[in-house]
């Protein structure tokens, strides 16, 4: 069971178009992760924000190398190498590494963090596939890409030292998938990823999709990285995100998820790593989902009422 949490802010926008996501570190601490964390009985530190580069000038078109499209490569590479560096710190420490976005292209350093000396697993609790590569993404959009980045996808610039080699294709569940993108979706049906749509858990329950990608994940690993994109949730129940997509999950549903994940924590310590992202307050009604950020965080450390 987790005993001690290491927060780590990565209040870097440059994978994603939105404005504002770089301020989701600061409102998820506001939100009170914290005091969230310390009722489940573990103990913080917060390792403070990674330093992020900021871009000469903010053309959104520049950095586009000769083959596709992938806007800011550079400044997302620099904020995942040092993201990488201070997860893989934390779990040599013994704390969980608890990473804040910032937009989802961070996950590639949690993900080469985590992954650096061990054979890990992953659960992606998103709307979208987040496997695109800078040759597919419609956006040139890095935080579309990093599941990609990391299995070592072709197509990512200089981005070689990003092959999680430790993650395996196998042990990534994919849960609540509801937006993909043409090139996108053929890359993830050709995978070794295993993909719960929304359909899925309409149709066999949230509870039995969580405990199947539970057991994918970390069938066979030393540990799990858990990746919460707060878009994974229904833009009702957490409006301050950038690509938002309706008929996501209800705000029990993904309590009940990650409720989930704890017990089963308890039971096998499975988590290695844990981030929350795409949290951009400037879209939100009064900090609505970086609370919800916060509170599932709990959720997923063991936190219950009774
Ligand atoms: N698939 C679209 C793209 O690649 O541009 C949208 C990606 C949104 C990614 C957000 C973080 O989940
Ligand atoms: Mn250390
Ligand atoms: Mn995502
Ligand atoms: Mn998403």
């Amino acid at each position: 069971m987790t005993r001690s949490v290491r927060i780590i802010g990565a209040p870097s926008d440059y994978g994603a178009n939105r404005r504002g996501v770089d301020m989701g570190p600061s409102a998820i601490r506001y939100a009170g992760l914290a005091d969230q964390i310390e009722a489940t009985g573990a103990s913080t530190t917060d390792a403070g924000d990674l330093a992020v580069p900021r871009a000469e000038e903010r053309d959104p078109d520049r950095e586009r190398p000769a083959s596709g499209r992938a806007k800011f490569l550079r400044e997302t590479r620099e904020v995942a190498e040092e993201l990488a560096d201070e997860v893989a710190d934390a779990i040599a420490d013994g704390d969980l590494p608890l990473a804040l976005g910032g937009d989802h292209s961070i996950a590639i350093g949690s993900l080469v963090g985590s992954a650096r000396d061990a054979e890990v697993g992953a659960i992606w609790f998103d709307a979208h596939g987040d496997f695109n590569t800078p040759e597919t993404s419609p956006s040139g959009n890095v935080h579309g890409m990093p599941l990609a980045a990391a299995l070592g996808k072709d197509g990512f610039a200089d981005m070689e030292w990003a092959n999680a080699t430790g993650l395996r294709e196998e042990n990534v569940a994919l849960v609540g998938l509801r937006s993909l993108d043409a090139d996108e979706r053929a890359d993830i049906l050709e995978s070794e990823m295993t993909a719960f749509t929304m359909s899925d858990i309409d149709e066999r329950g949230l509870l039995t999709v969580v405990d199947e990608a539970i057991d994918i994940a970390s069938r066979g690993v030393e540990g799990v990285h858990v990746s919460l994109d707060l878009d994974w949730l229904d833009p009702n129940e957490a409006p301050g995100v950038g690509t938002p997509v309706r008929g996501g999950v209800t705000y029990r549903e993904a309590h009940a998820a990650l409720e989930r994940l704890a017990d089963r924590n308890r039971a096998d310590d499975l988590l290695r790593s844990l981030e929350l992202v795409e949290v951009n307050p400037i879209l939100d009604e009064r900090n609505r989902t970086a609370e919800m950020a916060a509170e599932l965080a709990a959720s997923a450390l063991g936190k219950r009422i009774l």
